[in-house]
């Protein structure tokens, strides 16, 4: 791995060149993705079908589109049980880590006789799309679900693209299943979010929409945004490992790796004050490589956006690790709490030497859909929040209005909104 000494321009050029991990050209896209969103939305399920026998080459019927119970219960016999046992302890994790989210509703009443107050609901429905193929994780499916059940959303629908011999991959059938999801139909890309949002004959819309997906998927959720909420838009995925002297070669180039395999454009960062340590990641990587399976995608990867940073102080480091604002950091240093005191921005933080990566995309409990592309300077990991909304409460006596109905009208009436000034004042006239 390329290792840099940090100084202005070297950091410049390296956020610059982490920035354009996001493809711009987006026209290209969206043009193909507007498309099938408008043929959805007035040909229903009739151009469902037509775009699943084109993109995953299977004839659904209004019949077949939705994943049936023996279906699922086909899925449990070819499960590895050892991996349903997995999921099942994850599971408990995960929803007990949620659980400490919820959020509740609350009433502030006063002696003048006013309650004001804020109602949280559950939405009545989310739509969680699951991508196809090598990237169609169980663990991603548990991570969206869960959250959902916890909030007590009663209407988990899953959509996810058929294979040619019109089933959907097993692991993800079970996940669904333990984790609480209520419908799953076949079928994915930007038509599957247009099903989603504007419902059809075979799918009834949803009030949200979550899940990662490719461009075309990720372009359809932000064209069907404000019809339905979406979650955060995924982008690769991220490792910044923050270390000093104290930190073990060995675990920190095992977990760069981690996140290097999951793509080409995924980004695997070191930023350390200790030169030993950056020359003994170094050769660590290299070894690790040429033994691993996805290694073409590594190395891809590591040519691309793998960086070990030089920084001369801890300092130092801790402003690039902010600047950067990775999805996960992991922070192996002398100090590991005090050193994230100064953390401002960054997904997931994975502190001390035991704590890496894996473990919170798998199993510690947190959720492992996080911010990624330095978005974490603004946006959470999802949570139970995202599957709640709020209403305001108001309620105020006669007692209570009388002494500011006034003020009220004053108001009303420089806004030369007179409806509105009248609608208070009607209720103290003589
Ligand atoms: N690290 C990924 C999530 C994942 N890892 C799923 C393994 N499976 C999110 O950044
Ligand atoms: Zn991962």
């Amino acid at each position: 791995m390329r290792i840099v000494k940090i100084y202005e321009q070297s950091k410049n050029n390296i956020l610059e060149n982490l920035l354009q991990r996001s493809p711009s050209q987006y026209e290209e896209y969206s043009d193909r993705v507007n498309a099938i969103l408008s043929d959805v939305r007035t040909k229903k399920d009739e151009a469902l079908f037509n775009y699943t026998k084109r993109f995953d080459g299977c004839e659904l019927t209004q019949d077949t589109i939705r994943v049936s119970e023996s279906e699922i219960e086909e899925a449990y016999t070819v499960v590895d049980t050892s991996l349903l046992d997995v999921i099942r302890k994850a599971i408990v994790n995960i929803r007990n880590y949620h659980e400490k989210q919820k959020q509740y509703s609350w009433f502030d009443s006063t002696p003048e006789g006013t309650i004001l107050g804020q109602k949280v609901t559950a939405l009545e429905s989310v739509g969680v799309y699951v991508p196809g193929g090598k990237a169609a994780y169980p663990s991603s499916v548990l991570m969206c679900v869960i959250p959902a059940k916890v909030a007590g959303v009663e209407r988990i629908v899953m959509v996810t693209p058929p294979g040619k011999d019109g089933k959907v991959n097993p692991n993800t059938l079970v996940a669904a299943k333990e984790a609480g999801v209520t419908e799953v139909y076949k079928v994915g890309g930007a038509q599957a979010i247009g099903a989603l949002a504007y419902g059809t004959e075979s799918i009834k819309k949803v009030c949200k929409i979550v899940g990662p997906g490719n461009i075309y998927v990720a372009l359809a959720k932000k064209a069907v945004f404000g019809y339905v909420s979406i979650d955060s838009i995924a982008g690769p995925s991220e490792i910044l490992v923050l270390a000093d002297e104290t930190a073990n070669p060995r675990f920190v180039a095992a977990d760069l790796l981690s996140q290097a395999e999951h793509d080409e454009l995924a980004s695997a960062i070191l930023v350390t004050t200790s030169k030993e340590l950056a020359e003994k990641v170094s050769e660590e990587v290299e070894g690790f490589v040429k033994v691993l399976s996805r290694k073409e995608i590594i190395q891809q990867s590591l040519d691309n956006y793998g960086y070990i940073l030089l920084a001369d102080t801890m300092d130092e480091a801790i402003e690039v690790a902010n600047e950067i604002a990775s999805e996960h950091l992991e922070i192996i240093t002398k100090d590991p709490f005090n050193t994230m005191t100064k953390i401002r921005n960054a997904g997931a933080i994975f502190l001390g030497s035991y704590s890496s990566e894996p473990l919170g995309d798998y199993f510690a409990g947190p959720n492992h859909v996080l911010p990624t592309n330095g978005t974490a300077k603004f946006f959470s990991p999802l949570s139970v929040d995202d599957y709640i909304k709020k209403s305001s409460i108001i309620s105020y006596s006669r007692e209570a209005l009388e002494p500011i109905h006034k003020d009220i009208i004053k108001f009303a009436t420089e806004e030369q909104l007179t409806a509105h000034a009248n609608s208070i004042a009607v209720r103290f006239e003589k």
